[in-house]
C-alpha cells in the first residue's frame, strides 16, 4: 500500500499496514510516544538540498532567503528550521502533502531548493527531464537513519523483522550469498551453520524453521546484495556503500549474533 509521508504513521497504527517500510526516520518521538517500534537501521541516510545549476549557488550555506519544497510530515520539514536557524538564515517553506507535489513543484520552478533525504534527491533527479540541470549540495545537515516499523504491541512480529535484517547483515559478513546459500549448509564453520540453521534451532523461538535465514538469503540475497541491486551498482541509483557498508569494512551495518 502506497503512503504519503505524513499519513504512514497512522495508516500503521491502525493496522491497514502491518510493516512501514519507506524512507522513514528513526526519531525519539516516533519510536516512543506512538505505539510504534523501529526495528533496525537498514539505511543511514542524511538530509541534503538540490538545486538548479544556474542558481549558481554551490554550498548550503549560501541558501539564505531561499524558498525550499519539501514535504509535509517528514524530518526534513523540521531539520530545515533548525539548519536556517543555527546558521542565522531566512528562509522560507513551501511544504505538499505528497512526494510527486513536492518534486513538480520544484522541477517547475516554484522553488529554490527542493530538500530531502540525499538517497531521495538522487533517486528524483533521474526522473527530472534534464537531470544534468540539477545539482546536490555538499553539506548533509542531519541524521536519517532510515528502517522499517511495526506496532508495539507486537513483539514476536517486532523480532521477525528485525531479525530478518541481521540475518542479511550476517550472511553478507560470513560471505552467504542467493547463490551459495545451498553449499554454504553444508559448511564446518559453527557461525555458518548457526545463520543457515544445520546446527542449532534458532528459528524456533521466534515462530519459524531452523533454515529461516537460509530461506531469506536464497530468496533474496545477503544485504550486500539487496543493496546493490536495489540501489547500488546493479540498480539505476548507483549509490556507493559508505555509511552501510559492514562495519568489518569501516560502516555502521553490525549485527548482533546468532548464538
Ligand atoms: N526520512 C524523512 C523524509 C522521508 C520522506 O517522506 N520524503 C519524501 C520527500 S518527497 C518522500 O519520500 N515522499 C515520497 C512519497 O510520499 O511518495 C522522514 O522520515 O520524515
Amino acid at each position: 500500500m502506497p503512503l504519503s509521508s505524513k499519513d504512514r504513521f497512522t495508516a500503521l497504527q491502525a493496522g491497514e499496514v502491518d510493516l512501514l517500510s519507506r524512507t522513514s526516520t528513526w526519531t525519539m518521538s516516533r519510536d516512543t510516544a506512538l505505539g510504534l517500534s523501529f526495528s533496525t537501521v537498514n539505511y543511514y541516510d542524511g538530509q541534503a538540498f538540490m538545486v538548479r545549476k544556474k542558481l549558481g549557488v554551490d554550498s548550503a550555506l549560501k541558501l539564505g532567503g531561499a524558498s525550499i519544497c519539501t514535504q509535509q510530515g517528514t524530518t526534513t520539514e523540521v531539520n530545515l528550521a533548525d539548519f536556517f536557524r543555527i546558521n542565522h538564515m531566512k528562509y522560507e517553506v513551501v511544504a505538499f502533502n505528497t512526494g510527486d507535489e513536492t518534486i513538480k513543484a520544484y522541477e517547475a520552478g516554484r522553488c529554490d531548493a527542493f530538500s530531502d533525504d540525499s538517497s531521495a534527491l538522487y533517486a528524483q533527479r533521474l526522473k527530472f527531464e534534464a537531470p544534468d540541470d540539477h545539482i546536490v549540495l555538499p553539506e548533509v545537515i542531519s541524521k536519517e537513519p532510515l528502517g522499517p516499523v511495526v506496532r508495539s504491541s507486537d513483539m514476536q512480529w517486532f523480532n521477525l523483522v528485525k531479525w530478518s535484517h541481521f540475518a542479511m547483515l550476517n550472511a553478507e559478513e560470513l560471505g552467504i550469498t542467493k547463490a551459495n546459500a545451498d553449499e554454504q549448509a553444508k559448511s564446518t564453520n559453527p557461525e555458518v551453520r548457526r545463520l543457515l540453521g544445520t546446527e542449532g534451532k534458532f528459528g524456533e523461538a521466534i515462530g519459524l524453521t531452523a533454515d529461516w535465514a537460509h530461506r531469506i538469503v536464497k530468496q533474496v540475497g545477503n544485504y550486500g546484495e539487496s543493496f546493490e541491486a536495489n540501489v547500488g551498482s546493479g540498480s539505476i541509483l548507483k549509490i556507493a556503500r559508505g555509511k552501510n557498508a559492514l562495519w568489518t569494512k569501516g560502516g555502521l551495518q553490525y549485527a548482533p549474533p546468532v548464538r
